[in-house]
């Protein structure tokens, strides 16, 4: 049975999202086992010949962080201008430590890091659009005019910058493969699950690395 192996074609872009140091235990705001999909995130990357990062990437008091709200607790979710807002730990600071791509992540095949999350008042979950979901990275823009069709996602946080990235890829026409072993979740109340069953409902496939294949 092959109908369900995946070879990698010339329009077929893998995106690591978000694989940096505040994501992974030790880091700021760290996703359990976070690390543990480096090695799977390096081998699609030579079966795909080819990379997209992004990178969270906060000026100093981020509207997105706990922080910047006296009174608010970190995970509390306020309303702003662009819709609810979960509060974080202060984390993918500009220039820090934690902001950094993980070093065993090997960006050999990287053609492009987009960073996100830059505009002081607004957050940025997905590569594609704010918060806002109408404000654009630039990344649909780069990856249609490269002419990509299937996208094949990995990385950090599966529940929320994977999730986003991946309903916004199918918004803009991609074919949007989720490999769920080369994410993982932070899983707050139950939001693990319901990403699953949101990306489920919008399209989005769910695979496994070991079905990607080479040829
Ligand atoms: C993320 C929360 C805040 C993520 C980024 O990469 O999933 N989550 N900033
Ligand atoms: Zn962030």
């Amino acid at each position: 049975m092959t109908g369900n192996k995946i070879r990698p074609e010339a329009q077929d872009m893998l995106i690591a999202v978000d694989i940096q140091y505040d994501f992974i235990p030790g880091g700021a705001l760290a996703v359990p086992e976070g690390d543990a999909i480096v090695p799977a995130v390096n081998r699609l990357a030579e079966l795909f010949g080819r990379m997209v990062a992004t990178q969270d990437w906060h000026p100093n008091g981020h509207n997105s962080f706990a922080s910047s709200h006296p009174g608010k607790n970190q995970f509390d979710v306020i309303q702003t201008h662009y819709g609810s807002q979960t509060l974080w730990p202060d984390h993918c600071v500009q220039g820090s430590r934690g902001a950094d791509i993980h070093e065993g992540l090997n960006l050999s095949r990287c053609d492009l890091v987009i960073r996100k999350g830059f505009r002081k008042e607004m957050d940025s979950y997905s590569g594609f659009f704010e918060n806002d979901r109408e404000t654009p990275t630039g990344l649909g823009g780069y990856l249609h005019e490269r002419s990509f069709k299937r996208l094949f996602l990995t990385g950090l946080a599966t529940d929320f910058c994977v999730k986003y990235t991946a309903l916004d890829g199918v918004k803009l026409g991609f074919e949007v493969y989720v490999i769920e072993d080369a994410c993982r979740g932070i899983d707050l109340a139950g939001s693990l699950a319901a990403a699953w069953i949101e990306m489920d409902d919008a399209g989005v496939k769910r695979i496994q690395s070991s079905s990607v294949m080479s040829w």
